[in-house]
């Protein structure tokens, strides 16, 4: 027999709050404002003198003496007490305004569906950055969170399904936001990591077609870059020559930002190649 009864919360099609959100999420507020950072990391990986001052002044510097708990704070407040389903961009403005972050000219990283991949690139060359490398993408990468209506507490139970339940849930809404300020604050030239052994590499309904590529700014963001992997093992189903990527094309001509697009980007294949040394395509002829 149960002496707690537990609350009652609506049941929704998805998984519930990630188990120990708070302490994860503060956990990683802590690792990545006193951890991840250039000074700590190992001496082959530092950056030369210039984009560690760079970095420095203008990342690291920012985050020093952030305030984890507050950020946790503005976090739950986004979207506690709330219906899951009626979380409004606006929720988290607060939340952005205190841990917005900016990431150097030319050093931006945006990903469709190589997420993995795009993570490996970023992890070997750390002066880059997919919007995991900071830190609201950070703390908050893999996790699901969600409240109720009817109480202060989170649902751990479940959580709205974006196809089942709605769209505006609490965390669909949270990486739109963080998305697109990602987006609004890159510049110079930007890269973007996009699947060749899907049919379409660039898909207008993914974070980055629909929210990325209509948010970067034409007077700061110069060129985009598109490197269009093939996963090894796998047929390339998409190409730079593609109808997808041709679309992608238009799309950043009409916002006057210049486009170039490479099939299997040599530094982003070897790293596929560390995975798969003795595919016919890894070896040094080809
Ligand atoms: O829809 P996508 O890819 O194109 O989104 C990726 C794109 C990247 O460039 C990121 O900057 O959008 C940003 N982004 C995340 O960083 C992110 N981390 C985790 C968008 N979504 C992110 N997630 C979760 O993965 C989130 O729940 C969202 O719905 C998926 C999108 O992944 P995708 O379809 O591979």
């Amino acid at each position: 027999r149960l002496w707690h009864q537990p609350l009652k919360h609506r049941e929704w099609n998805g998984t519930g709050s990630t188990a120990h959100f708070q302490d994860i999420f503060l956990g990683r507020c802590y690792i990545y404002t006193q951890l991840v950072q250039p000074e700590f990391r190992p001496y082959h990986m530092q950056h030369t003198f210039e984009t560690k001052l760079l970095i420095f002044t203008s990342h690291v510097l920012s985050l020093r003496d952030r305030d984890c708990k507050k950020i946790e704070e503005a976090f739950r407040n986004a979207f506690i007490s709330k219906d899951p389903c009626e979380v409004t961009e606006e929720d988290y403005h607060p939340l952005m305004e205190l841990a917005s972050q900016t990431v150097p000219c030319d050093k931006t990283v945006f990903w469709s569906r190589t997420k993995e991949l795009a993570h490996q690139y970023t992890w070997v060359r750390q002066e880059m950055f997919t919007l995991e490398n900071t830190l609201l993408g950070y703390v908050a990468d893999g996790l699901t969170w969600c409240g109720d209506s009817g109480s202060s507490e989170m649902n751990y139970q479940s959580c709205p399904d974006w196809r089942k339940d709605c769209k505006n849930n609490s965390v669909t809404v949270f990486w739109k936001v963080l998305s697109k300020m990602f987006a609004e604050n890159a510049c110079g030239m930007v890269q973007v990591v996009l699947n060749g052994s899907l049919s379409n590499a660039f898909s207008k309904d993914s974070t980055f077609g629909g929210v990325e590529v209509h948010n970067l700014h034409p007077e700061k963001v110069h060129t985009l870059q598109a490197w269009v992997m093939h996963d090894i093992g796998k047929s390339p189903s998409d190409s730079c020559s593609g109808s997808s990527i041709m679309d992608l094309k238009s799309i950043m001509s009409k916002r006057n930002i210049k486009f170039t697009c490479q099939d299997n980007y040599r530094p982003v294949k070897f790293l596929q190649c560390v995975r798969n040394p003795e595919d016919s395509s890894c070896s040094l002829r080809t």
